[in-house]
């Protein structure tokens, strides 16, 4: 790498966008909305509508760190622009089409693209195009609000093109950690003691040979906005805190705590809350892969000592709020790429308490957290499996129903399995826990269904238990998808009162 002064191109996004041909491998920077690419996607999705029009598309391949927001994943969705996609989504055209079978969607553990990416196994980059707050001559990036994948993106990529969105501000120096692992067999340990630990460098080092053009932008990040917490949400929360306070009190967490990692989502926002409202739970140290807004408010309230992440989800006047004390934030917040924040290494390290979101939960243990009715994606599983992997406390949320009670999210068998059986350990919903750890099956099925599954479903579950098969595990070849089975046919899965 040649790290000598250079000026960069300071084009349009349209311009940037015109690089780009059909086939190519695309890989964009942030981590979901957080620092996504605001413009240049946008211009080559308008780009590629023309070429529709005129009968001549094209497609790309599209790599990113987890979920984009709509300027990415929406707009190029939008004109049929990808044909591939990695390792996590949450756009609803881009899952309609991926559920169509019209775009291959690679569900992946965030930890393990990047050193497939390196190893060459996913093939090559041909441009990496990323936000950054400001770029020096010799290729020294300050990325935005959201790290993600950038750093090996922007290694191995042949190209780089760069928004420089001054919607960020300068002053964002020092809220970064950027470390990289080499592969196998020179990787190193990652030597993070405790979250707040800081092993590498503020800026990012890119070979400013790459860099082929600059992008100027002002656009703040553009989330989703969470829907209100309800009471199903709070209830789950003080389940999950009545059981973590009960394991400190047996000596089985430490006084001080052990860092919480939380997931994705509506429920996991209200769960935050949840955790960061109640007197009775002590301060606490995240150590995760996104920030939602509810973990800045903990922040402020001081119930959250120190938050580490690849990206900060907030909404807008929450992320000026951290731009307007960068000062105090720096002293609180790291962002580090997915690779260091989803590392297993540093989970089993640091004695996480994991907490994720599923769709639904079966007798067993298993977990679906991504493709209802076992056929249809939702968003992907994200990170979810290398917390939960890798966890020292490792739990599942969800409400027991959905759908306003026509499904059960406590079933007899997940129809897709993300989480097995062995790698869970306790499931909560706003009837109850199952503290799955150290049971057998049969007690497992039990303890799931008495705490944790909807009073309207518990007879149906009980009955398959009673009436299941011989063996170790009551499993009903032909009863398994039952309820799944009832809502395609009359929209519930409750039993019929004739079945
Ligand atoms: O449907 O949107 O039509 O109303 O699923 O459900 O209750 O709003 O839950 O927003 O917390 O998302 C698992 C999807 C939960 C998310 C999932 C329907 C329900 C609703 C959403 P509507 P809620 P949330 C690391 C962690 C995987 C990735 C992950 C997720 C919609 O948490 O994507 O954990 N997780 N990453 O009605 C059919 C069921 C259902 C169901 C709920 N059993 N069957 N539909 N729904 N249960 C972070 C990262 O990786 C970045």
């Amino acid at each position: 790498m040649s790290f000598f002064s250079h000026t960069f191109p300071e084009i349009s996004a349209e311009e940037a966008a015109s690089f780009i041909d059909g086939g190519q491998t695309i890989a964009v920077g942030g981590f979901t909305a957080a620092g996504s690419v605001k413009t240049i996607l946008r211009a080559l999705a308008e780009r590629i509508r023309t070429r529709v029009d005129e009968g001549n598309p094209f497609r790309i391949r599209l790599l990113a760190s987890a979920s984009t927001d709509s300027g990415v994943d929406d707009a190029l969705a939008g004109v049929g622009a990808i044909s591939y996609r990695i390792p996590y989504q949450s756009s609803a055209i881009l899952r309609q089409q991926i559920n169509g079978r019209s775009v291959e969607f690679v569900d992946m553990h965030l930890s393990n693209m990047l050193p497939l990416l390196k190893s060459g196994a996913l093939g090559s980059i041909d441009f990496a195009i990323f936000e950054a707050a400001d770029l020096s001559r010799d290729g020294q990036v300050l990325i935005t609000s959201g790290v993600g994948a950038v750093p090996t993106f922007a290694r191995l990529a042949k190209r780089i093109i760069i928004e420089l969105n001054d919607y960020h501000p300068v002053d964002l120096e020092g809220l970064h950690d950027i470390y990289e692992l080499d592969l196998p067999p020179r990787t190193r340990e990652i030597p993070i003691y405790r979250a707040s630990d800081r092993i590498g460098a503020t800026r990012l080092r890119v070979d400013p040979a790459k860099i082929v053009a600059v992008v100027r932008t002002h656009i703040p990040d553009a989330p989703m906005p969470f829907q209100p917490i309800d009471d199903t949400a709070r209830k789950i929360g003080n389940n999950i805190v009545d059981f973590l306070l009960a394991e400190r009190l047996a000596g089985r967490i430490p006084e001080k705590f052990l860092p919480l990692q939380a997931g994705v989502g509506n429920v996991s926002n209200a769960l935050m809350e949840t955790l960061c409202s109640d007197d009775a739970f002590p301060p606490f140290d995240m150590y995760s892969e996104i920030l939602q807004d509810t973990v800045i408010g903990g922040i402020e309230s001081g119930r959250i000592r120190f938050a580490s992440s690849s990206g900060l989800a907030v909404s807008p006047s929450v992320l000026q709020h951290i731009y307007g004390n960068l000062p105090e934030y720096r002293k609180k917040i790291v962002l580090r790429p997915v690779e260091i924040t989803n590392h297993p290494e540093v989970i089993r390290r640091l004695g996480l308490i994991t907490i994720n979101t599923a769709l639904e939960m079966d007798l067993w243990g298993n977990v679906n957290s991504t493709h209802v009715g076992g056929t249809h994606l939702m968003n992907g599983i994200g990170g979810s499996g290398d917390f939960t992997r890798n966890g020292y406390i490792s739990i599942f949320a969800t409400p027991s129903i959905a759908k306003g009670g026509a499904i059960s999210c406590i079933i007899p068998l997940c129809t897709h399995i993300d989480h097995t059986e062995h790698d869970t350990q306790v499931f909560a919903t706003e009837y109850g826990i199952a503290d799955l750890r150290g049971r057998g099956p049969m007690e497992r099925a039990k303890l799931i269904v008495e705490n944790c599954a909807h009073p309207d479903y518990r007879p149906m579950l009980r009955d398959y238990l009673c009436r299941g098969g011989a063996g170790r595990i009551a499993f009903d070849i032909q009863r398994a998808f039952q309820p799944h089975g009832n809502y395609t046919l009359h929209g519930t899965m409750l039993d019929s009162p004739s079945s």
